[in-house]
């Protein structure tokens, strides 16, 4: 097979495109389809002050790293969930890839501040680790963002990922998550950065495909807790269908896309949490009530990690 663009070998066959590419001009060609699809939905404007949601993966550093190339002077956030060798290593590779970029990031440490690991904060909650993480993480970043001027929470949520949530929803027709598959989140100023999702359009395949090529180096284990997750249990269905039938998952979100826009996204009346002013349902937000339950308002900060990996603490305000 020789490559589509040099006429060289090709090193990557893409079925769904029905086209295949050498090394270098596959980096180009993904390259180009994260920055056309971040023009075509708007997701990064010029004004905007981006910061990358990073957990040591190839996702999200391959992420991070596109858009440094790309030009969009991106900062990392990591939440670092103080499960033992897994939450360090993913630590480790997040500071070499900042070093790299020359870019800081931002932690927000559990353990530290909890004294405890996300499995035994989720005991004490009466949830799952996931559940627990999912409200811990989606605090954490926003807040971060909010208290150093981000604007806009990029995430290195894959067409894979998108595609595997997609389905779960509609399997239990969770009509009020339906609307949220959109690359583009909107924010509420002041309370909630908007959230965008640069590679919605780009495959698992790809993307791993991508890190090995550019040479990042990211954490290849999964979290512990993942193995049980449906969402792989839906990646392997629409792998199965991918294969005898190429572009399946591309078609599936890019007509999702289509049809969202004649939905009615279907809003509940969101408040302010009245102690923090987080978004939430009526009085006191999630992570402050699980604040308040484990006493350490007072110890609520974050470390910001500068790009020689000099590190400062700061305390949430
Ligand atoms: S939710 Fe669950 Fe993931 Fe958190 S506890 Fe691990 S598997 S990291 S995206
Ligand atoms: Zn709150």
């Amino acid at each position: 097979m020789k490559c589509r663009v040099c006429g060289q070998d090709a090193h990557i066959s893409l079925r769904s495109y029905n086209t295949a590419l050498c090394s270098q001009d596959f980096i180009s060609f993904l390259e180009k389809r994260v920055f056309d699809t971040i023009q075509k939905y708007n997701l990064i404007g010029n004004n905007d002050t981006p910061i990358v949601a990073v957990s040591g993966g190839k996702d999200s550093l391959s992420v991070w790293h596109i858009l440094n190339k790309l030009g969009y002077k991106a900062d990392g956030v990591y939440v670092d969930l103080g499960i033992g060798e897994y939450s360090q290593e993913s630590l480790a590779k997040i500071k070499k890839t900042a070093e790299g970029l020359q870019r800081k990031f931002f932690v927000f440490p559990i353990r530290k501040i909890f004294e405890k690991g996300i499995d035994e904060i989720a005991k004490v909650m009466r949830r799952v680790p996931c559940s627990a993480c999912g409200m811990i993480k989606r605090y954490a970043i926003n807040k971060v963002c909010m208290d150093n001027g981000y604007n806009v929470l990029i995430t290195g949520h894959n067409l894979d990922d998108e595609a595997a949530a997609l389905l779960g929803n509609l399997l239990y027709w969770k009509e009020e998550y339906l609307w949220k598959k959109s690359p583009f989140l909107d924010g509420h100023e002041g309370h909630l950065s908007r959230k965008v999702k640069p590679l919605f359009l780009c495959s698992e395949r790809e993307m791993a495909a991508y890190a090995l090529i550019s040479g990042i180096d990211y954490i290849h284990d999964e979290c512990p807790f993942s193995i049980n997750a449906k969402s792989l249990t839906y990646k392997n269905i629409l792998n199965n269908l991918e294969e005898t039938s190429p572009g399946t998952k591309l078609q599936f979100i890019k007509g999702y896309l289509k049809t969202i826009k004649g939905i009615e996204e279907k809003k509940r009346d969101i408040s302010y949490c009245t102690t923090c002013g987080y978004p939430c349902y009526g009085g006191t937000c999630s992570m402050c009530r699980l604040l308040h339950r484990f006493h350490i308002k007072d110890r609520i900060g974050f470390e910001e990690w500068g790009s020689n990996l000099d590190i400062t603490q700061k305390m949430m305000t």
